[in-house]
């Protein structure tokens, strides 16, 4: 058979009821391996999907008390393990450590889904390596203002948040521009604080080159992007000849802000 014809791609989706299906009692609570994540992880549905085709026994850590995501991933305990403190990281009966989801789904698969010769191992890789590569970034733009995570992404945004310190907003502006670096050839951004402590908002224009909003190509860029709301603005509308306007002076009116002027930082 050729090599071609051997691989079959199947795309899978597992509704939260059929994985939890995944979680095989034949041992005292304490000794099954563990994936820790928090509830739908998609990456870790990767690692729940390979231990439901392997029949591998894996106990999903999502709720109190055994894991709460933000919290049990900071403690010294978990960190001791996990480096990183990210989610999907998996532990073995035998203490074994593992975190990347793609590596937990391979530790968890078996020779069936492993491949068994240099040639199927590597298409596996392959495929597992375009999902990443290609089909992520791209699927999260489209997913994400269906969640409303971001509303709009089209050449002219605007974002706008609201915070408490307007030290701290000014820092976060300029953390942002920052891990932004290697956008700065393909946008710019003019971004404003308004308002005083307790009581601030960011809020800023944003031009980017091509088509779509660039945040999704980098994971370092995505860091900031998702806690704003985002809004594609009408490049002919006069509402958006006047934010344009008084976003590049930084003075004006501002009136869908409410809020004071405080200081301005640009993205170039
Ligand atoms: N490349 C990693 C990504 C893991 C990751 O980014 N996890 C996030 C949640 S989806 C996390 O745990 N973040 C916690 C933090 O950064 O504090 C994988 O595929 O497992």
């Amino acid at each position: 058979m050729s090599a071609r014809k051997s691989l079959s791609v199947s795309l899978h989706f597992l509704t939260a009821s059929s994985l939890a299906d995944t979680i095989l009692f034949s041992s005292p609570d304490y000794v099954l391996p563990t994936l820790y994540t928090y509830p739908e992880n998609w990456r870790a549905f990767k690692a729940q999907i390979a231990a439901q085709y392997s029949g591998a026994r894996l106990k999903v850590a999502s709720s109190a008390p055994a894991f709460t995501f933000g919290q049990t991933n900071r403690t010294p305990t978990f960190l001791n393990n996990f480096p990183l403190g990210k989610v999907p990281a998996f532990q073995g009966d035998d203490g074994f450590c593992l975190f990347e989801s793609n590596a937990i789904a391979h530790y968890l698969s078996n020779e069936a889904l492993r491949g068994s010769s240099p040639q199927t191992q590597s298409q596996v890789l392959q495929w597992v390596s375009f999902a990443d590569a290609e089909i992520i970034p791209p699927a999260s733009a489209w997913v994400f203002p269906t969640l409303g995570i971001m509303q709009f992404n089209k050449q002219v945004c605007t974002a706008i948040t609201e915070l408490t310190m307007t030290f701290m907003s000014c820092n976060l502006i300029m953390g942002m521009f920052q891990r932004l670096d290697k956008l700065r050839k393909n946008g710019f951004a003019s971004v404003i604080l308004f308002g005083g402590n307790n009581d601030s908002s960011i809020s800023g224009i944003w031009i980017f080159r091509g088509q779509d909003l660039a945040f999704t190509l980098s994971d370092d860029w995505q860091i900031d992007y998702e806690s704003y709301a985002w809004r594609k603005l009408d490049p002919d509308s006069d509402e958006t000849k006047t934010m344009v306007k008084e976003y590049f002076a930084w003075e004006g009116e501002f009136k869908h802000v409410g809020k004071p002027f405080s200081q301005g930082k640009c993205f170039k």
